[in-house]
């Protein structure tokens, strides 16, 4: 018979009812002005801030605690022309021969084309790798694309909690990223998240979310 597997008591906080509500009432507050960046001024950014997000973002639970991500933050000047080169190539062909039409006119509220200066104007770029296997051999991980998508999920709330702003940016395909960063072939590219303070008079789309009752439905 094996051994039962040690446990530790769980550090929950129980919180009074009112607390409850005014703390979920700040999150939303907080999350709902999260808006996606395209204009980065150049400005760098406290790199223990940005580790401690990536720290946040490893809190993330995942299949067999696995912990299937790898963050490769790239601050390089050379090596962010070369991604940014390699992404507007990818995306030169997307926009002019791969997307359908239908997607196109989808993206027009967003405004977005082949070009892709934010990979270069932001200081940071975060490369987000998820390990589809561990290194050595026979070693399995599970549920990457959900595990490696939570930790992104805390990776954004963490960075805009902290006073910065990101762009989940997915250059298709993204083969390129391992090549350039030298990635094990167990590593797929996952997201490319330029990092950064905004432009002075940055703007967004004017984009509107759903609602909480076209979201959510009760059984
Ligand atoms: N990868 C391209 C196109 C693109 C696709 C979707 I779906 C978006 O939400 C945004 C852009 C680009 O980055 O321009």
């Amino acid at each position: 018979m094996s051994e039962k597997a040690p446990t530790r008591p769980l550090n929950f906080v129980r919180l009074p009812a009112e607390e409850m509500t005014s703390r979920s009432q700040a999150w939303l507050e907080e999350l709902s002005r999260r808006r996606s960046v395209r204009h980065f001024s150049s400005e760098p950014i406290p790199m223990d801030v940005l580790d401690r997000c990536i720290s946040a973002a490893g809190t993330a639970p995942s299949g067999a605690h696995k912990q299937p991500w790898t963050f490769v933050v790239v601050t390089d000047p050379d090596t962010r022309r070369e991604i940014r080169e390699r992404a507007e190539k990818e995306e030169r062909d997307f926009y002019e021969r791969r997307a359908s039409d239908r997607w196109l006119k989808d993206l027009e509220p967003l405004g977005t084309n082949a070009e892709k200066p934010m990979l270069e104007e932001a200081p940071v770029l975060i490369a987000v790798f998820a390990q589809v296997r561990g290194e050595v051999l026979e070693s399995q991980h599970y549920y990457v694309q959900e595990s490696v998508g939570i930790a992104v999920g805390f990776l954004l709330s963490a960075l805009h909690r902290s006073g910065l702003c990101a762009l989940t940016h997915t250059p298709s395909p993204m083969r390129f990223l391992g090549e350039i960063l030298e990635r094990p072939e167990s590593e797929r590219p996952f997201l490319l998240i330029p990092v950064g303070y905004p432009i002075e008079e940055c703007h967004v789309p004017e984009l509107e979310r759903k609602t909480l009752s076209q979201i959510r439905i009760r059984r």
